[in-house]
């Protein structure tokens, strides 16, 4: 009798659940779903009827046009604007400028929110309990209006609300890697949304989606073009299509940037010669900046990469770094734009150590640039992988604004369909401390400007996005976007904090599917981190494509493109000494810093071998040999992801089929690619330790020349990886 109340229970929960209807992904956390707590729904019935908003500028129309259409959701009626703040459930709206909030008496709470932030408050207005949003500018109102849609779709409660924020980094920035021709370098989310050839007519809806988007986690900057430049994007016909995109996202407080090709004089421009202190070059560059801004009146300024991976730089003409963002920073100057100038260099010559190189060439140019210049430097000082140690200039440039570039496409991470949620990566930077000025001097400060009190601060995501449908190839890489964004507003926001967030936004704010998926993506990153490259291996990737295992990779025209420089396994060892015994990278950072990863007593276990070549059978803290805990953390990984596949699998029926099924191919991917990983290295690596696998422990499925022989696609038209 009892067996059958339970399963009436369980079946109907079960029919309900698959009413819910399918979802492409769409509309990514901008889900304005009725909500689903009957508690909060009538709490927010009760509270909230009207908008009272003086829409009279274009961001402020905005504003408006997103709480009608997220308020109208969420409350499964018609919330529309009102001229009247006087009666009961009005969201009162504005800066302090307007009529309806200087009266208000909210001037602590605006001091607090800052040039570009918000305050949104619950409280009695003339007797009556209304919603406050209000800012000190036009796209402080904008991101408040968000901060208040995602307070309720979160269901937080409406009595208690009291919410003042400001962003710690100025410009918040998404890096695209989009060519002209519409291909993504590093994309693997269909093709670059800027549809050139149609552009500056057709105006895409699309285009408002995506700003939307980023205003709604404090976006304020995209650099439409690839650092690996095209200068043909300066050329008049296309300053008018990029006019146009600014025209879209402007509503949106989302200012337009482009990468400068150095040889653009010489492209373009008919000159012999791009030599930055040449002066037929630098009025170039300023009539063509000024160009620009005729066209674009609020352009953000020039990113750009030169002298790395072939591109032109001033190096060319035997100039330094310096000298070439100066010139181009004189010419944005008087227009308020700024140049952020790579740091991602390293030279033709392969020399000790690539990952000294940004460090050997830039700290002493700090103090040498101009004012508006910042120097973008990537997370760590390799190449955006699963994990490295922080990049050593946040450590040494005092002098010169810092802006963080981190990848928020997955190139080295199972790119679309792996799942591993940045926001721990992303965190792990930006709470690294390097000691520069003492203890606390941590990257986020750096890059904030507090610790050097810079006027200027930055910070860099490389976009995840096309034209797929759910726009970042897989629902989950959504969260990544999502994460990026949250974190350039606040780094002080936490991972699970986010991740809350987001799943409550987009998936579902059943506690049921809330608590497992948080679980499912706070392990990820670390999961993949255990079956790909533990213990601070690096760059074992496939060659070119980067999807793969390939440790093998050796031999090519340039070394320090290979797998074998950089884990250096032999019969006695494994790892990259980069101590004073080895290539001494470590010396880059800081006293204590440099102390604790060079000695094999302090160094922690997930830098081990960036650091130090360590033997076979040294045993680590965990009492097991390296050979051993190789294998240990190889397995591990791979039994984390067949758990997610699992907990995932736990949640059928309460996500809607179409995203359910969709992510569930792609964990069933990443279960068959964890192995792969786990086999391929493992078999690889044990011709050098030539250790037995520890008792209890899978062997790999097939001996190492299988593996090798395996070709992966470059791209996702073409099918996965044969026999994995
Ligand atoms: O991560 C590497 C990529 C290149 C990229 C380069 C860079 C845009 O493999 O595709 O080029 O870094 O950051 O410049």
């Amino acid at each position: 009798m009892l067996l059958l109340a339970a399963w009436c229970v369980a079946s109907a929960s079960v029919r309900a659940q698959a009413a819910l209807p399918d979802e492409d992904g769409y509309d990514l956390w901008l889900r304005y779903r009725l909500v689903s707590s009957p508690g909060r729904l009538a709490e927010y019935r009760r509270g909230i009827h009207a908008i009272a908003i003086d829409a009279s500028t274009p961001l402020l129309q905005s504003a408006a046009r997103e709480l009608q259409l997220g308020l109208s959701g969420l409350l499964g009626r018609p919330v529309t604007v009102a001229r009247n703040a006087n009666a009961a459930g009005v969201v009162i709206v504005g800066t302090r400028r307007s009529a309806a909030i200087a009266s208000l008496g909210l001037q602590a709470d605006l001091e607090r929110a800052g040039a570009e932030g918000y305050m949104v408050r619950t409280m009695m207005v003339r007797g009556r309990q209304a919603v406050v949003i209000a800012a000190n500018s036009d796209a402080g109102v904008l991101y408040g209006a968000f901060a208040f849609l995602r307070h309720l779709q979160v269901q937080g409660s409406l009595a208690s609300l009291r919410e003042v924020s400001t962003p710690r980094i100025q410009r918040r920035i998404l890096d695209h890697w989009d060519n002209l021709d519409r291909s993504v370098e590093r994309g693997y989310a269909g093709l670059s949304l800027w549809a050139w050839d149609s552009l500056p007519a057709v105006r895409n809806p699309r285009y408002r989606d995506y700003a939307r988007a980023n205003a709604s986690i404090g976006i304020n900057g995209t650099v439409l073009t690839n650092v690996n430049a095209n200068a043909t994007v300066l050329t008049a016909p296309y300053l008018a299509k990029v006019a146009a995109l600014a025209h879209e996202f402007r509503p949106w407080g989302i200012r337009v940037y482009l990468t400068a090709r150095f040889s653009a004089p010489i492209d373009i421009g008919r000159l012999k010669t791009a030599d930055p202190l040449d002066p037929s070059v630098r009025k170039w560059w300023k009539d063509k900046t000024d160009e620009v801004y005729r066209a674009i009146p609020d352009f953000g300024g020039w990113l750009v990469k030169a002298n790395s991976e072939g591109q032109p730089g001033p190096q060319d003409y035997r100039r330094t770094h310096a000298d070439g963002a100066n010139m181009l920073a004189d010419a944005v100057g008087p227009h308020g734009g700024i140049v952020m100038w790579r740091a991602f260099v390293y030279s033709n010559e392969v020399p000790v150590d690539r990952v000294r190189q940004a460090a050997d060439e830039f700290v002493a140019l700090d103090g040498k640039f101009r004012p508006n210049v910042m120097v973008q430097v990537k997370n760590g000082a390799l190449d955006f992988q699963p994990r490295e140690p922080f990049h050593p200039l946040f450590g040494a440039m005092p002098k010169t604004p810092l802006v963080l570039e981190l990848q928020v496409t997955k190139e080295y991470l199972g790119q679309d369909t792996h799942l591993a949620f940045l926001g721990p990566l992303f965190e792990e930077v930006l709470d690294a401390d390097t000691w520069r000025a003492g203890r606390g001097t941590t990257v986020a400060r750096v890059v904030d400007g507090s610790v050097d009190r810079h006027r200027i601060s930055g910070v860099a995501g490389v976009a995840n996005i096309g034209t797929d449908r759910n726009w970042t190839g897989s629902q989950f890489n959504q969260a990544n976007w999502y994460a990026y964004g949250r974190l350039a507003w606040d780094h002080q926001l936490p991972s699970w904090m986010i991740a809350g967030e987001w799943i409550r936004q987009t998936l579902s704010n059943d506690p049921q599917v809330l608590a497992p998926v948080s679980r499912m993506m706070l392990g990820s990153r670390e999961a993949l981190v255990n079956y790909m490259t533990p213990l601070g291996l690096h760059h074992i990737m496939a060659e070119g494509h980067h999807y793969g295992p390939g440790p093998w990779v050796t031999g090519l025209n340039r070394a320090d493109w290979t797998s074998t420089y950089y884990h250096r396994a032999d019969t006695i060892g494994i790892g990259f000494d980069r101590t004073a015994t080895g290539s001494n990278a470590v010396a880059q950072y800081a006293g204590p810093v440099r102390d604790q990863f060079a000695s094999r007593a302090t160094v922690p276990d997930e830098n081990l071998l960036w650091f130090h070549h360590v033997r076979w059978t040294d045993r680590l803290r965990s009492g097991r040999t390296l050979w051993d805990e190789l294998v240990y953390r190889y397995s591990a990984g791979v039994d984390s992801v067949r758990g997610i596949k699992r907990t995932w699998e736990g949640l059928a029926g309460r996500i809607d089929g179409a995203r359910y099924r969709e992510m569930d191919a792609f964990l069933g991917i990443q279960v068959r690619e964890a192995k792969w990983w786990r086999d391929a290295s493992l078999a690889y690596f044990q011709t050098f330790s030539r250790q037995p696998f520890p008792a209890g422990y899978e062997r790999p499925a097939h001996p190492l020349e299988y593996y090798q022989r395996l070709r992966c696609p470059a791209d996702r038209t073409r099918p996965r990886c044969d026999g994995v």
